[in-house]
């Protein structure tokens, strides 16, 4: 009987431990409570120095779904100028891949990604890039660079002979053969 009592008090204690009903950060489950907590960018790749030209993509992951209609949620520029993008949401809406063309893309160059604070989570709360839990525009931008790789060296190849010597040395060679074939019949 004790030992139910305690069992009791133990469960009782628990249920009022646990946060029965209360949203996690970025829940918009129906009936939770109005969701207020902004949006993060949690990682942006590439981010190397060396990143192959080749079928880039940026893909941009949050911290939350976000609203997918918005358009100018990320850009990725060279200086101020942004390049031409195709842009996808994935993941439930957390995850953006931007594909750039590999005719916008340059060997040994540097560019910006940057998410703006468009960018909004599906209960329009913006994008909080500095984490402060606060919406303090141009502040919460996230910004983050990448470069591409050098040019692929081309192998080295030797030298082919030069057709032109071959015709020569063909050439020289028949002449040498009808001058000998010559000289005999001339002491034959
Ligand atoms: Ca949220
Ligand atoms: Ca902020």
């Amino acid at each position: 009987m004790r030992s139910v009592v305690i069992l009791l008090s133990l469960l009782a204690a628990l249920a009022l431990t646990v946060p029965w009903g209360t949203a996690r950060a970025g829940d918009t489950a129906p009936g939770a409570q109005q969701d207020t907590t902004p949006p993060q960018v949690l990682s942006v790749e590439p981010n190397g120095t060396e990143v192959e030209v080749e079928h880039l993509q940026v893909v941009i992951t949050f911290s939350e779904p976000m609203n997918t209609s918005v358009l100018d949620a990320a850009a990725v520029r060279v200086g101020e100028e942004a390049l031409p993008t195709a842009a996808s949401w994935g993941e439930n809406g957390t995850v953006l891949t931007l594909t750039i063309l590999e005719e916008h893309l340059d060997y040994s160059t540097n560019y910006t990604v940057t998410v703006n604070v468009t960018a909004t989570d599906v209960e329009d709360n913006p994008l909080d890039g500095n984490g402060n839990g606060l919406p303090d525009g141009p502040a919460d931008v996230v910004e983050r660079a990448f470069r591409t790789e050098p040019p692929v060296p081309i192998p080295f190849q030797p030298a082919g002979i030069n057709p032109f010597y071959i015709v020569l040395i063909v050439v020289v060679v028949l002449l040498a053969v009808y001058a000998a074939v010559r000289a005999r019949g001339l002491r034959g």
